[in-house]
Parts: C-alpha cells; structure tokens; sequence
C-alpha cells in the first residue's frame, strides 16, 4: 500500500555527517523522497513533534537534544512506508536495534539514536503536518 511517513535525520547524525548514508539506505529500500529540508528546530516545532511524551521524565532532554543543531526532515513516499522506514531505523535503544539497522550501526545512546520515523498513518499525517506546513 502506498503511504508516506516523515523521516527526521536528527541533529547527532546530521552532525557526525551521516545524512547522505541514511538517505541512501532509504532510498535503496526502495522508499522516495518528496520532500527534504534542512531546519534549524524551533523550540516549539519540537515540543509539539514529541507531545505525546510530554509528560515523561526525559521529554526535557528530548527536546533539548532535538533543537541542539540543525536536522533534515523529509518526506518518504513507498509501500509500507512507514513499517519499512521502521525496520530500516531499527529499534529506540540502538543497544537492542539489530546490526544492519540505522540505530544498530550508528549509535549506542537512546537519547542520540540518529533517526525518526512515523509509527502509524496518522501519527505521519499530524507530523508532515508540523515541518511541512507549506505543503
Ligand atoms: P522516534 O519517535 O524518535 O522515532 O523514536 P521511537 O519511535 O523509536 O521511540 P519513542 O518511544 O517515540 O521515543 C521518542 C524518543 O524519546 C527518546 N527516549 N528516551 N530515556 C529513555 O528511556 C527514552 N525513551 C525514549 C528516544 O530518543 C526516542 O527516539
Ligand atoms: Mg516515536
């Protein structure tokens, strides 16, 4: 079924240079782009793309995190979009993402895990939402 989702290249991975290896393993997936920018994250835009957490003791240092540099935010379009670009980032703690996974190659911290992606279609509607506006 085609679907999009709202990919999110976080600010340890934008930093550490590895965008173009990411986009890369999305695109050999199979998934497109249709859309993708570089965002320097308002406060705000990153309370609201995590209200869902808002109440848990990390939401803080999430946010924090989240607005500590610039990210790239894109649209992904492609079957199962959203359950694909999941199994591609593997799991939240990049201790349990399996090796071959964005997370499980990249990093050791759960609060620096390289990557976001929508975890259902509406969660992916709200958030395309929230970075792209304009469209
Ligand atoms: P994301 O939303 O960033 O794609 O990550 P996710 O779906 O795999 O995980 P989620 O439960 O939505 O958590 C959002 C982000 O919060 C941080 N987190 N820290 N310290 C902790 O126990 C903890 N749990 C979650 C992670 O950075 C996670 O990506
Ligand atoms: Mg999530």
């Amino acid at each position: 079924m085609a679907e999009k989702t709202l990919i999110l290249v976080k600010p340890d991975a934008f930093a550490r240079n590895l965008t173009g290896e990411i986009l890369a393993r999305f695109e050999r997936k199979g998934l497109t782009i249709e859309a993708l920018k570089l965002v320097h994250t308002p406060r705000e835009t990153a309370e609201t793309h995590y209200a869902e957490h808002a109440e848990r003791p990390f939401f803080g240092e999430l946010v924090d995190f989240i607005t500590s540099g610039p990210l790239v935010a894109a649209i992904l379009s492609g079957n199962d979009a959203i359950k694909a670009s999941r199994q591609l980032i593997g799991a939240t703690n990049p201790l349990e993402a399996a090796t071959g996974s964005i997370r499980g190659d990249f990093a050791t911290l759960v609060g620096e895990n390289m990557v976001h992606g929508s975890d259902s279609p509406e969660s992916a509607e709200r958030e395309i939402g929230i970075w792209f506006p304009e469209l």
